[in-house]
């Protein structure tokens, strides 16, 4: 894939961000083995005369129609594939695929054909197509999405106390004033569901309509954005919350939180921006 991408430097560009996000990914102890998968819809950049011959590589066949997303292109991350590994080496961890015309199957596409033969797309691929087939339906601009399992949003999730999408938030958004206006839509709870499965897709498809992230319990985020950068910030910044809060319990008191005015003052003023 390097001779790919050396003929087109935006997606130089988005596959050298990928393996800088996938390193603070690591680094931020949220990577754990293999876990955690990013994706990025690269069709606006990918002009087509970088693929000679789609016809050498090898197709797959995908469990559902993704008709929205028809014949667009997708860097996607490896299953089985380290962050810390994506870091080093984004080319050999990760791939591009292309979707089918008639949206039901997908080309993996790499420097060799013989990079092929072990690769595999992530195995959330479900829920990753899924958000970005719903995205190109809203007609947004999120091109990115990020899964990891960023221990204290999850740590959260282990409290019964927690398992509804507006106690969460309310926490979350009341920890420090960021909260609100980097991740104003907040998190979308999604409870416990076989990871992998078009099931928890489904979910996470509901809760991502209108939230920036949704967080599947006792496992992980699932963030969208607009560039690399900007998903993994959300996520950064909504575990700092997670993280706030544990501090203050640690030392032995509940956290005070922003209070509604000052939490509705917040909303007020993302809305000038907007
Ligand atoms: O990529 O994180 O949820 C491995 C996972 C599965
Ligand atoms: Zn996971």
């Amino acid at each position: 894939m390097k001779e790919i991408i050396k003929q087109n430097a935006d997606l130089e560009k988005i596959v050298l961000d990928v393996a800088e996000i996938a390193q603070y990914l690591w680094q931020n102890g949220w990577a754990e083995r293999n876990a955690g998968n990013i994706s990025v819809n690269i069709n606006d950049i990918i002009r087509g005369h970088e693929f000679n011959d789609l016809s050498e590589f090898p197709i797959f066949q995908l469990n559902k129609s993704y008709i929205e997303l028809s014949s667009k292109y997708f860097f996607v991350t490896g299953t089985g594939k380290r962050m810390r590994d994506i870091a080093k080496s984004p080319m050999k961890n990760a791939i591009i695929i292309r979707i089918s015309e008639d949206g039901n199957s997908y080309t993996l596409i790499s420097r060799y054909k013989s990079d092929t033969y072990e690769f595999r797309p992530t195995s959330e691929l479900p829920t990753h197509l899924g958000i970005h087939q719903m995205i190109a339906q809203r007609g947004t601009n999120e091109k990115v999405i990020i899964h990891t399992h960023a221990n204290e949003l999850v740590a959260l999730t282990h409290n019964p106390e927690f398992k509804n999408t507006d106690t969460i938030n309310t926490v979350l958004w009341g920890m420090h004033p960021e909260a609100m206006v980097f991740v104003p839509k907040g998190v979308g709870f999604v409870p416990y569901i076989m990871p992998g499965t078009e099931e928890i897709a489904q979910a996470t498809i509901i809760e991502l309509k209108h939230h920036d992230i949704a967080l599947w319990e006792k496992h992980g985020v699932f963030a969208i954005g607009e560039t690399v950068f900007d998903t993994f910030d959300s996520i950064d910044i909504i575990s700092k919350s997670a993280k706030i809060y544990f501090m203050c319990k640690s030392a032995g008191f509940t956290p005070e939180g922003l209070d509604s005015k000052q939490l509705y003052d917040l909303k007020e003023l993302i809305k000038n921006f907007s």
